[in-house]
């Protein structure tokens, strides 16, 4: 096993952290932790780049991964995999990965390798220099969901119980916190209800804001595996790939999903469509929404969203004929000023139609990262572990029995959101930034803005696989990290299905897995006593276990790694009395819809109907800036601010290596745009040159440029959703002229 005995190391870790207790073999790893796997062996593991959760196989000589291939077996995809998937082991041998934790000089401002002890020693006396100066709250970090659960839930437990902050926040603020809101308000947790056999047992699949065919392309596959001829209908202003494989394309008008979706909630009651005895038995507040969605008359949301009349007509008559219609959605609606709303203007329209908890059915928010759910329920950032709340005695004293801590240590406070620990920055409030696994100073919106403000910190530490990345190249200090393949864990796709990564290869120097970081901090903090159970990730799933118990994501049934490796993954929940009644989930229970029974998560079991009025975006286009900026994925080669996908040469083959802006033939003949040539896109905040590709995926009046690129989110504007405080990434003013 390749358990890092942490116990025996914080029984000898008396005095300060030297480099023969770091390098104790087998003690916090140090790349020498040997695989639990046979030498030549082919092991199956979940793909660490986005959602949808593929088994890759991956084949071993002498201990060390040499190639992969999609699992045939492997019950979510079915023997297929995307190039990022198939890709996946090249990022990991790049020559700019962090081999040495890096510490920046201050007399030549250089970074420069240092020992782990060096690291540790820097980072406990830096931070809590800061805390002794400006109080326990002015360190605040920014974590992911894109490392394993028990990592998430490590560093959120250690920051919060341990080091005694209170303000962290992720990367999947920017992502699925309008999906946790809004699931959270309506159904009472954070409970994507779906499992993917649902793509193939509708007969009408509505995508919002969602565009698989580059996303999600496994998903889509199983969209493409559907034997019911489904209708397939898209609500996205672009002709995206997945627009143009639809039956039904309505090209809203940037940000009218709400009116529009009120609109069809309104026709949808006129018409009858309603499932009376469903919304009576297992929903509140249906009256209500009928009676506001009244003024939402087909005429109103036809104009407001700039649609001829016949495809709302034909959306509504599809969704009201279907047996079994599901919805899903994605960034198109999360990232919106008015984004939970839609959201829950959504679940509105499968509540009252009676498409929820039956095949093929749903409300369905697909998530982006590998473990985008995993933070949602148990990094202990914004809410307490196991989808808790800070602010609830009961909650804290449960946790804190099941950790073995004082109830004490658990703040009874919400963490301030990830544009409140940016304003922080600039108030002065926050002093120290811990960032890991996200590349802020590329991803986050209006960045310009957050460039300058970092620099106002005392200390930045960033924890990353490169010392390359935009947001590496502005610390302090980096530690460097082991990737995925490099070390143990479980992600959570978005079907809420637990699956495994394993350590299948060395990672390169002296880089640890986030996992042995976190370890090191705690000990080298000094609570490391706090910690002694969290020996490695297998022991945390235990405590994992534990903290789900009674939690609509219990998962007490799933013995241990083994078992989730037995069974192609398992899905939450899985208690342990469904263990003991059901035995393992096996072929009867590998696909599991939640709400089967009609009832939901609130106090008294129903669905909530939540609405409220549509209001204007926070930068409308004017005389100045009279282009919409649509931002999002450009190609299923192209991973976010591209640290990883960059460095395959295969997937580079596969994308254009330099920015470039979509702009529709009528614009571009009207502004003397030719087709390749270089234009300048400009916003109130920033300018960028582009290569314009000429194309009617985007209508007149709109750009769109993909988010992998960094000059991006120089353009983009802050504003935020009011309830998940999720940024707007898909709407601002620019202007476009040949550069
Ligand atoms: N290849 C690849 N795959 C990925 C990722 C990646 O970086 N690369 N990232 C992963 C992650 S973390 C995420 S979150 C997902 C994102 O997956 P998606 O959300 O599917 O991808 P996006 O391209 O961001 O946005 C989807 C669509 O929203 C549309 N849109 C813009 N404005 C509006 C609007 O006002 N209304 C509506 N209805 N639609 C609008 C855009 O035109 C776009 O086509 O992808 C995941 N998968
Ligand atoms: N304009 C615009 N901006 C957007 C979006 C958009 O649609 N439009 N989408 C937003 C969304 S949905 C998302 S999710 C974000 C994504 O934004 P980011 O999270 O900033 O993007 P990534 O490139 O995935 O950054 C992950 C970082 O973690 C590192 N890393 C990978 N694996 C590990 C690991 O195991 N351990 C450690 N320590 N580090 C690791 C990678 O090298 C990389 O630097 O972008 C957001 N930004
Ligand atoms: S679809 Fe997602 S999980 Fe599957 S191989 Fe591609 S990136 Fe990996
Ligand atoms: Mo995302």
């Amino acid at each position: 096993m390749s358990q890092l005995p942490i116990n025996s190391l914080l029984r000898q870790w008396t005095g300060p952290l030297t480099e023969d207790l770091v390098r104790a073999p087998g003690s916090f790893g140090l790349g020498q932790v040997p695989t639990r796997l046979k030498p030549d062996t082919t092991t199956t593991m979940v793909c660490g780049f986005c959602s949808t959760g593929c088994g890759l196989n991956v084949h071993l000589k002498d201990g060390q991964a040499v190639n992969l291939t999609a699992d045939p077996e492997y019950p979510v995809n079915l023997g297929m995999a995307c190039p990022k998937g198939w890709e996946a082991l090249t990022p990991l041998a790049a020559p700019d990965r962090a081999t040495a934790p890096l510490l920046r000089n201050a007399a030549t401002g250089t970074l420069e390798p240092v020992s782990w002890v060096r690291a540790m020693n820097e980072f406990v006396t830096r931070f809590k220099g800061i805390q002794e100066r400006h109080g326990k709250h002015s360190i605040a970090y920014l974590s992911t969901g894109q490392i394993c659960t028990e990592e998430m839930a490590f560093v959120g437990s250690l920051f919060k119980f341990g080091m005694g902050g209170l303000h962290a926040d992720s990367n999947t603020r920017q992502c699925m916190a309008t999906a946790h809101v809004a699931y959270k308000q309506s159904f009472g947790f954070d409970a994507p209800p779906y499992t993917y056999a649902d793509f193939e047992e509708s007969d009408v699949l509505v995508f919002v804001g969602a565009n698989p065919c580059i996303a999600h392309p496994i998903m889509w596959q199983r969209v493409l595996r559907n034997p019911h001829r489904p209708e397939i209908i898209v609500l996205d202003p672009r002709r995206t790939e997945t627009a143009m494989n639809a039956t039904l394309h309505l090209s809203l008008a940037p940000k009218s999903d709400l009116t529009l979706l009120y609109g069809l909630a309104h026709a949808l009651i006129a018409r009858g469509a309603v499932k009376r005895e469903f919304v009576e038995d297992h929903t509140k507040g249906f009256e209500a929404f009928a009676q506001f969605v009244a003024e939402f008359t087909p005429e109103r949301a036809c104009e407001a969203a700039k649609l001829p009349r016949e495809d709302f007509d034909r959306c509504v008559e599809l969704i009201a004929t279907g047996k079994r219609v599901s919805f899903w959605w994605t960034m198109g609606v999360n990232q919106g000023h008015e984004a939970t709303r839609t959201a829950q203007a959504i679940i509105n329209l499968a509540l009252m139609t009676g498409n929820i908890g039956r095949p093929g059915t749903g409300a369905n928010s697909i998530t982006g990262q590998c473990n985008a759910m995993g933070s949602r329920l148990f990094a202990n950032a914004t809410s307490l572990l196991g989808g808790r709340d800070f602010t609830k005695a009961e909650d804290r004293q449960t946790v804190a029995q099941a950790l073995g801590i004082p109830t004490e240590t658990i703040p009874a406070q919400n963490s301030w959101a990830y544009d409140q620990i940016v304003d922080g920055i600039e108030s002065g409030a926050i002093k120290g930034l811990w960032i890991i696994a996200t590349n802020s100073s590329h991803s986050w919106i209006h960045q310009g803005r957050f460039n300058d403000l970092v620099k106002k910190l005392d200390f930045l530490v960033v924890q990353d696989l490169y010392h390359t990345t935009d947001t590496a190249q502005r610390a302090h200090l980096i530690l460097p990290a082991a990737g995925w393949g490099e070390k143990e864990g479980t992600l959570i796709n978005s079907e809420r299905r637990f699956g495994l990564v394993k350590k299948v290869l060395r990672a390169p120097g002296e880089a640890l897995s986030d996992f042995a970081i976190f370890q090191l901090i705690a000990a080298a903090w000094g609570c490391g006593d706090m910690f002694r159970e969290w020996r490695s990730p297998e022991a945390a799933f235990q405590i994992l276990k534990r903290l789900s118990a009674g939690q609509p994501c219990d998962i007490t049934g799933i013995r241990d790694y083994r078992h989730i490796d037995q069974e192609g993954g398992i899905q939450w929940p899985w208690a342990e009395s469904t263990q003991a009644a059901e035995g393992s989930p096996g072929p009867d229970h590998r696909e599991r819809r939640l709400f089967t029974d009609g009832r939901f998560y609130t106090p008294d079991g129903r669905a909530k109907f939540l609405f409220d009025q549509p209001r204007p975006v926070a930068e409308p286009t004017d005389a100045a800036f009279p282009f919409t900026l649509l931002t999002g994925r450009g190609t299923s080669a192209q991973w976010h601010t591209n640290t990883r996908t960059a460095k395959s040469e295969i997937l580079r083959k596969l994308y254009p290596a330099d920015c470039y802006v979509e702009i529709h033939p009528d614009d571009a003949r009207r502004l003397d745009i030719a087709p390749h040539s270089q234009v300048t896109v400009s916003s109130r905040r920033a300018s960028l040159t582009a290569t314009a590709f000429v194309t009617p995926t985007v209508q007149p009046g709109q750009v769109f440029i993909p988010m992998h690129y960094d000059a991006v989110n120089r353009l983009t504007f802050g504003s935020f959703d009011p309830h998940s405080r999720q940024p707007s990434y898909k709407h601002c003013a620019v202007k476009i002229s040949p550069a």
